[in-house]
């Protein structure tokens, strides 16, 4: 299928300029030499041995052996799409930002997706947070809004970044387990940093495993600073908003799913654009005004605090469109380089201690990732405007910078690079006034670790409180140490003892009455350890329902997955009456059959398989239908991968249909006492199937669900 290249994205013309196409042309060295034998080595006779003299084979193999760059210490896994950004109305009253004032601009952007712990080639269904970075290709230069899906950090000074990482990463002894939290070392830490709680309880819920990267939200996280033409300040908080709503898999799927096809996010994603579904998601603000910091129960600087959208709601500005697919993974998603320090004129930072560390720590990441100071000339990463001034060689400099001087002021050089005036679109810090002691310590407002967590859990859906409490039952029963199970005990006790009581009983545990040390130990060896102490847990807001993924939009099926079952004689009027009302819709269907090649219908027509019932997996479909036709249910009921199949769907409560003889094979499976339930649709109307379909998932079946076998 032809890539929407859309021609006006700038980004999209610079990167032209640097793709390499070999069609119809010769194969050469790395000099321009064309070669003739890429296949055998020089030798002395046709049994000899290798001659030092062959550079053809030196060349090949030296670029081979160096070929690998290191992985990103975190966020290693991730794949990363091409699009746009569109602002909706100007905003100049809040920020002077060109991306936030013109509404006829549309930015091009690069965005990766990906997960935190694991390797590059780990799983993409691990329980875990997901990177949602975002790099704006602005005229005024490059932002990076360096996100993630959970609007919340785990800690609140960089300083405790290496030390999280460090606990959740394979142990260092064993380096084991990837791609996973749920072990020793990251509970010892998280019971010990009550910081972490509320990121944790996130990480806990079905948020963890989303269905899809188009079917998750993204957030900044920190509280940073709009500017706007007069220098005036407005906090903001931003948020992304999926078009199709937010949506997850079950722990029981995630864990299929990583088997069945480990690159199940990527896949998705890829496929999506190729397909022309090009995902969006839509820019929110919170705003609050300079003068109103101090009016929250939580401190703005903290980033284990989300402002909940009941108190400030959030104002829709723009949207983001993703529309091709990078031509070379390596060139463009590996080598991207995003630094939260990248912002432009009407964005600025605040003190948030998290976000002022990591204005260091992604630049000089990339001097080790990317090898040298200048990685911003890899193509992926040149900002759409031009670059210059008097930083100069380096490894791997590209460009070739004419004249005599590199050093301001000169005269030499007729002054220039000149320094640009306020006028003309310079960059100047926000004037924040600035009155303090030089001091190493944790500010008392960011004590409070209990309130949003339990804020949190009880804005959930029973559903997904039932989730929760499955993981944390999960995790824990991972920890080999009894010690750091009842700590965590004690401290979710705090947040909900419900909550606690299920993961007890889960862990066969007593949840302790007390514990001894001092509960927050993220403080220095001489502090005063009671002021330090996380207060009574404060109940501000009841619930707030932007936390609840059942408050979501469930108003569209584009790119579901929907299995067909059938084999040869299915019938070609059932299919018809429902594939084509699902593919209007913008449902995606897949024939499973007992074999691979094509099957025929009733109608004598040939249909191209698209998977053999032995290379797939419900847990990679949304939803499943199966057609009549006398003599395709009879050959499905003779491969039992059909009926586990069909049992699998009901326990991930995803939506079946079947007409007529189909009903026969649902009633050799665990659905036949359940064939009144809201989802199973046996001769209904198609839509009523895409009404379950986009339901997601049919929750009030879980209970029953949970007891298939399957
Ligand atoms: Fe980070 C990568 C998100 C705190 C240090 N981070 C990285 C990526 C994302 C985030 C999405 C991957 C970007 C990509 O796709 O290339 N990180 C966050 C968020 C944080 C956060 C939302 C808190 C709000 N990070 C954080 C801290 C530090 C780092 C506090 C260090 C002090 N992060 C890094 C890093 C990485 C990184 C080591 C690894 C690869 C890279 O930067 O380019 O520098």
């Amino acid at each position: 299928m032809e890539k929407n290249i859309n021609s006006t994205n700038q980004k999209t013309k610079s990167l032209k300029q640097f793709e390499k196409n070999a069609e119809n042309k010769v194969m050469t060295t790395n000099q321009g030499l064309k070669v003739n034998d890429t296949n055998n080595s020089l030798k002395n006779g046709d049994r000899g041995s290798t001659l030092l003299e062959d550079f053809l084979l030196r060349e090949k193999i030296t670029h081979f052996d160096h070929e690998r760059i290191p992985e990103r210490i975190v966020h290693a896994r991730g794949s990363g799409a091409h699009g746009h950004f569109e602002l909706y109305d100007s905003i100049e009253k809040y920020s002077k930002a060109g991306i936030f004032t013109d509404t006829t601009r549309k930015t091009p952007v690069f965005a990766r997706f990906s997960t935190v712990a694991g390797s590059k080639g780990s799983p993409d269904l691990a329980r875990d947070v997901r990177g949602f970075a975002v790099k704006f290709y602005t005229e005024e230069g490059t932002w990076d809004l360096v996100g993630n899906n959970m609007p919340i950090f785990f800690i609140q000074d960089a300083m405790k970044f290496p030390d999280l990482i460090h606990s959740v990463k394979p142990e260092p002894n064993k380096e084991i387990p990837q791609a996973a939290s749920a072990h020793d070392t990251f509970y010892d830490f998280i019971s010990r940093t009550t910081e972490t709680l509320h990121n944790q309880i996130w990480v806990m819920s079905d948020r963890a495993i989303p269905r899809s990267y188009r079917m998750m939200e993204g957030f900044g996280i920190h509280t940073f600073r709009l500017i706007n033409k007069k220098g005036e300040s407005h906090f903001v908080k931003f948020h992304w908003k999926p078009k199709l709503g937010v949506h997850s898999v079950t722990w029981d799927e995630a864990v299929k799913i990583n088997g069945a096809d480990s690159d199940f996010h990527r896949r998705d994603l890829w496929d999506a654009i190729e397909a022309g579904h090009y995902p969006e998601w839509e820019l929110g603000i919170q705003i609050v005004a300079q003068e109103d910091e101090h009016k929250f129960e939580f401190d703005l600087l903290d980033p284990t605090k989300l402002i909940p959208e009941e108190l400030v709601s959030v104002e829709i500005i723009g949207k983001m469109t993703l529309n091709r697919n990078p031509e070379n993974f390596f060139a463009e998603t590996e080598q991207v380089a995003f630094l939260p320090g990248h912002i432009v004129p009407g964005i600025d930072f605040t003190n948030d201690p998290l976000l002022q560390g990591r204005l260091f720590s992604y630049r000089d990441t990339q001097l080790s990732r990317l090898g040298s100071p200048n990685f911003h000339q890899i193509p992926i990463n040149r900002p759409v405007g031009e670059v210059h001034n008097n930083q100069r060689d380096g490894h791997m400099q590209m460009d070739i910078p004419k004249g005599q001087t590199a050093y301001f002021p000169n005269s030499l050089g007729g002054g220039c690079p000149h320094l640009a005036k306020m006028a003309e679109g310079a960059f100047h810090s926000y004037e924040e006034r600035i009155d303090a002691k030089k001091i190493r310590t944790r500010s008392e407002s960011f004590n409070d670790h209990f309130s949003q967590p339990a804020l949190f859990y009880r804005s959930l859906a029973n559903w997904e409180q039932k989730h929760v409490a499955e993981a944390y039952t999960f995790e824990l029963g991972k920890c080999s140490q009894k010690h750091i199970k009842e700590r965590m005990l004690w401290l979710i006790s705090q947040i909900d003892m419900d909550l606690a009581n299920k993961v007890a009983k889960g862990l066969g545990l007593k949840i302790p009455e007390n514990i001894e040390e001092p509960i927050n130990q993220a403080i220095g060896a001489d502090a005063d350890i009671e002021k330090h102490q996380p207060p009574k847990k404060k109940n501000y807001l009841n619930s707030d329902p932007a936390l609840s993924q059942a408050n979501t939009k469930f108003n569209s099926i584009e790119t579901r997955k929907i299995a067909v079952l059938a084999a040869d004689g299915f019938s070609m009027s059932d299919y018809n009456s429902m594939a084509k009302p699902l593919e209007k819709e913008g449902a995606m269907l897949k024939l499973i059959s007992p074999h691979g090649g094509t099957i025929t219908c009733d109608e004598n027509m040939e249909h191209e398989v698209d998977a053999a019932i032995m290379t797939t997996e419900s847990v990679l479909f949304d939803a499943v239908y199966i057609p009549g036709g006398k003599k395709s249910i009879d050959s499905l009921k003779k491969e039992p991968k059909f009926k586990k199949f069909i049992n699998e769907i009901f326990k991930h409560c995803k939506a079946i249909a079947a007409n007529n003889e189909a009903e026969s094979l649902i009633d050799t499976t665990f659905v036949v006492d359940y064939k009144d339930d809201n989802s199973v649709l046996i001769n209904k109307n198609p839509k009523d199937f895409i009404d379950a379909i986009s339901k997601h998932r049919n929750w009030d079946r879980m209970d029953i669900a949970a007891k298939i076998p399957a």
